[in-house]
């Protein structure tokens, strides 16, 4: 069978060698009941890299948001959410399905929120309208082509949320991304959210998993949300050797997927029909708009196939994203079939 040189995104890493180890050899225990050891380092491990009291081990990045959503809004009530957040349009609409909230998207700079817009946006108790309870971040933003959001938004934003007395929620799917990109560590990231969620899943390379951070007592009620969602998981240490091995060992190689993403995005940005600014590829994601006279990006992505080059079609426009399971040859005839193709 052809290998494919898959970028249609960094959830499809496969476990490494040494996670595969690590799940044979794993204690476990029934995680519902509180026993499964490796779980329980791994939790303790999330909490003190992201600076926070408690961790939940949970199945997705979907569930943990969920969770999050759950956890810090009651009906009546609404969340301010960047427009292109993953949050608000990728998650099945769990805000409405599971919180009962009404989400409020606002417009941003590449995915960097106003505070000062979201100031004029939060509604106060009032009879007619919801209530504003939460702000959801999003860092690093995928569909904004997976751009940093500044740590001062942040500081901003919380400035915001203290004034009006919100909750903050960051997506941190991808914040290892973020902060190896602009070396700021996490926790400083999560020292202005309430809660973090982020994913083992993604380029940390890990098969499942996804963790929720937060104070003990929010954690607590967590766990029983994850619970009457149907994500608690029992023998479960299994997967959660392989999350300690994305937090201890798999961090730093973030900086190579961004360096392959960076040249992939200056070979192709100025080949007819895409619209791309290098520039702005700053981590491991490549979101270029295409509009090509012979081309629709259904064809485009099918020549691409046809060259064993896989992407994404998403928002109009076509993603690429560069994780540990493809290697600069990898990069090497994406760009060749791009050529092929567009020249
Ligand atoms: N994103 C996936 C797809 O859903 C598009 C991907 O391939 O990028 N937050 C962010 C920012 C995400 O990018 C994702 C997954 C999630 C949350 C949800 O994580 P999972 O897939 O574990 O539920």
């Amino acid at each position: 069978m052809e290998k494919f040189s898959d970028f249609r995104s960094d959830t499809v890493t496969r476990p490494t060698e040494e996670m595969r180890r690590a799940m044979f050899e794993a204690q476990v225990g029934d995680d519902v009941l509180g026993d499964d050891p490796t779980v329980q380092k791994l939790e303790e491990l999330a909490a003190s890299i992201m600076g926070k009291e408690a961790a939940l081990f949970v199945p997705s990045g979907t569930m943990g948001n969920s969770i999050a959503v759950k956890m810090w809004t009651r009906e009546l009530e609404e969340v301010i959410v960047e427009e292109k957040s993953h949050i608000y349009n990728m998650e099945s609409t769990h805000m409405t399905f599971i919180s009962r909230v009404t989400p409020r998207p606002l417009p941003s700079k590449r995915g960097a929120l106003d505070p000062e817009l979201i100031r004029k946006h939060v509604r106060l108790p009032s009879v007619h309208t919801p209530r504003t309870s939460l702000i959801c971040l999003e860092n690093t933003h995928n569909n904004w082509g997976g751009a940093v959001v500044p740590l001062e938004t942040f500081q901003e934003i919380r400035k915001v949320a203290n004034e009006y007395g919100l909750k903050v929620h960051l997506d941190g799917a991808r914040i290892f991304n973020a902060s190896i990109a602009f070396g700021v560590p996490v926790k400083e990231y999560a020292k202005y959210c309430d809660s973090v969620m982020f994913c083992l899943s993604k380029g940390l390379s890990s098969p499942v998993g996804s963790m929720l951070v937060s104070d003990r007592q929010t954690i607590d009620y967590a766990r029983r949300l994850r619970k009457a969602l149907g994500g608690g998981m029992r023998q479960v240490g299994v997967l959660a050797a392989c999350g300690i091995i994305s937090l201890t060992k798999m961090v730093d190689r973030l900086k190579d997927d961004h360096v392959r993403a960076k040249k992939l995005a200056e070979a192709i940005h100025d080949l007819p029909g895409i619209s791309l600014n290098p520039e702005e590829v700053e981590t491991n994601i490549i979101i270029f708009y295409f509009n090509h006279p012979r081309l629709t990006i259904h064809e485009l992505l099918g020549k691409l196939k046809e060259k064993g080059v896989l992407a994404l079609g998403v928002f109009g426009g076509v993603r690429l994203v560069t994780h540990k399971d493809v290697d600069d040859e990898d990069v090497e005839r994406a760009i060749k079939a791009f050529r092929e193709i567009l020249a």
